[in-house]
């Protein structure tokens, strides 16, 4: 049975992603971390700095960890008015992961972003390889942190895996500080107004999946057979591309009368504008049988009804 240590544990990815961990493979077995504390504690939880490498390091070796998941980092618009202190915790934190991976032999996964690409990569079907040159801290980060967790498995042979997520859409956990989280927002104001007023201009393609599939590919990708797998860190993952009025139709299907309006944030707008419009996942679904559920349609109907079921 794995034992699990998760950084970042009360974050949108982390904290969902504690729970499909604890089904699969047992609440006792998977140790979650946070530099703050979890609403409700279901679990094994300690509180930690990813900054303090010296805790992080007995943390994992107290608990008898085998795998290391390292989700704390700051998303694309904190990162962007925060540069510096961006660098310093995404680099940082990630460093002192690996390391710990390393002199404790664990197997280790972060994400990397479809923020890892920037206005000169192609725009349609990104290919797994191509130009990264992104013109955000965030983005240098994720390149960064790519090229790094390749370094530590060749280098030092540590079991380092990763996807480059799309914007993750989530009931339970809200996002904070993305350029993607319009899509999350949309679907709360559906249910609490009616309307919606999108911070993205209209015609703004990204890629998106619904959580459940991203956490679902976290525990396929450390599954899978290492021998089969050539990109490791960086596997682009997709399960939709859609733009502003798109999503709204969507709604639409449910609640009719939802009204769409625009006030273009200009700070998100040119971070989104130098993404992808959709990217290409076919080496993750060669490589390690990546596979979505959810489109967009089916994820709609999925948190309308969840986000209705928890207002009653
Ligand atoms: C963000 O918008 O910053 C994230 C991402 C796509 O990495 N959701």
């Amino acid at each position: 049975m794995k034992k699990i240590m998760i950084t970042g544990a009360c974050g949108q990815i982390g904290s969902e992603l504690v729970s499909k961990l604890r089904e699969t493979y047992g609440t006792e077995n998977v140790l979650a971390t946070d530099i703050r504390k979890p609403d409700t504690q279901k679990g094994p939880f300690e509180t930690l700095d990813v900054m303090d490498a010296g805790r992080m390091n007995d943390m994992a070796k107290d608990f008898g960890a085998d795998t290391l998941m390292h989700m704390a980092a700051l998303l694309s618009a904190t990162a962007e008015s925060k540069p510096l202190f961006a660098w310093n915790l995404n680099m940082g934190g990630l460093v002192n992961a690996l390391e710990v991976a390393r002199e404790q032999n664990l197997q280790f996964f972060t994400p990397s972003s479809i923020g890892a690409f920037g206005p000169s990569t192609p725009k349609n079907n990104t290919p797994q390889d191509t130009l990264q040159r992104p013109t955000t801290m965030y983005g240098v980060n994720k390149v960064a942190g790519e090229l790094l967790c390749d370094y530590y498995y060749q280098r030092f042979g540590v079991d380092t895996r990763g996807v480059r997520f799309p914007g993750l859409i989530s009931y339970a956990t809200p996002p904070g500080g993305g350029t993607t989280d319009y899509a999350v927002d949309i679907y709360y104001k559906a249910i609490s107004e009616g309307k919606y007023t999108s911070y993205i201009a209209q015609g703004s393609y990204m890629d998106m999946m619904y959580m459940p599939d991203a956490l679902q590919a976290i525990v396929d990708l450390m599954e899978a057979d290492p021998t089969k797998l050539i990109h490791r860190n960086a596997f682009n993952v997709t399960a939709m591309s859609f733009e502003p009025e798109e999503i709204a139709a969507s709604i639409r299907k449910h609640i009719p009368n939802f009204k769409m309006a625009y006030e273009v944030d200009p700070v998100r707008q040119a971070i989104a504008d130098s993404w992808p419009n959709s990217i290409d996942a076919s080496a993750a679904k060669e490589e390690w049988g990546f596979k979505a559920k959810y489109d967009l349609d089916a994820m709609t109907a999925d948190m309308l009804k969840k986000l209705k079921e928890k207002e009653t």
